[in-house]
């Protein structure tokens, strides 16, 4: 049974150790120029980039040949996409599973719609690389990571929602929210994955407070947490920080954002990923 892990670039896990693993990249797209959101993309120069830039900015998602190329040679293939409900990344790796199923005899395709992005969905990699490792059968991988994210999170601040609104991503309601200087947005993945304003925070100490005290009150109690930041690493530090105070053992990485996450979330943004109390 040769196994394979598919994810697109919203992961921010654009290489992955000790399974075969691709990732399909999504692109970012302004009047001038494409960027593909793989390892030869140098983000902080896009961030910077985008700053100025005129005209219409917006992304696109993998289509359909892409996610075939991806599966290519592999048996059994988990596919884990950004939310079905922002984006068509997921509707093209289901498409593509079933065409994959119907001309590779005895292949099995899997997608896993995350119904979130970015380091939820590292938590969701990092666990299917787990069970397959430990010899589960594709069924077992199968059933076993519709638990695991029963019980997974993103927590996220943002202190921009400007390309998320011009993309129609979040309602002009809720794009309003932000803006003003100092003041993030601390938001989660709803269940139903979309984005679901929780607080504005005054200054980045209280919303590292109130992100604390969120992920507690969603059940965290030492599980494993996965930090993104676009350009904020210090916030991510601080984030670990006063986790690690109240956690002594936690499990913690932090990484930078890749190009997706980082033209949505924008400069200055903090990605949560973190397991509740069950896992
Ligand atoms: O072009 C495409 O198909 C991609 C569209 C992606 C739109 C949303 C990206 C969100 C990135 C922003 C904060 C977290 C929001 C989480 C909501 C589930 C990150």
């Amino acid at each position: 049974m040769k196994f394979k892990l598919v994810s697109d670039s919203s992961s921010n896990v654009l290489e992955f150790a000790d399974i075969p693993f691709e990732s399909v990249p999504l692109k970012i797209i302004t009047e001038e120029k494409e960027y593909v959101d793989d390892t030869n993309l140098d983000v902080a120069a896009m961030v910077e980039d985008l700053r100025t830039v005129k005209g219409k900015t917006g992304t696109s998602c993998p289509n359909v040949s892409e996610y075939l190329d991806a599966f290519e040679g592999a048996e059994n293939v988990f596919v884990v996409t950004i939310t079905s409900n922002l984006s068509g990344s997921c509707a093209a790796a289901i498409q593509a599973a079933a065409e994959y199923e119907e001309t590779h005899e005895g292949a099995h395709v899997h997608v896993v719609d995350s119904l979130s992005t970015g380091a939820e969905m590292r938590l969701i990699l990092e666990h299917l690389r787990e069970r397959i490792l430990a010899g589960d059968s594709f069924e077992q991988v199968r059933d076993s990571v519709r638990e695991y994210q029963k019980n997974t999170h993103l927590l996220f601040s943002l202190q921009s929602l400007a390309n998320l609104a011009r993309n129609g991503r979040v309602s002009p309601a809720v794009a309003k929210l932000a803006g003003v200087l100092g003041i993030r947005i601390l938001g989660m993945a709803s269940d139903e994955g979309t984005l679901q304003p929780l607080h504005k925070c005054r200054g980045e100490k209280k919303m590292l407070d109130t992100m604390v005290e969120e992920m507690i009150s969603r059940g965290f109690n030492g599980g494993k947490v996965r930090i993104t930041h676009c350009l904020n690493m210090e916030s991510a530090l601080e984030l670990k920080t006063r986790l690690l105070a109240k956690f002594p053992a936690v499990d913690i990485s932090i990484e930078p954002s890749t190009g997706l996450c980082s033209f949505y979330a924008e400069r200055g943004s903090v990605m949560v990923g973190f397991e509740g109390s069950l896992a």
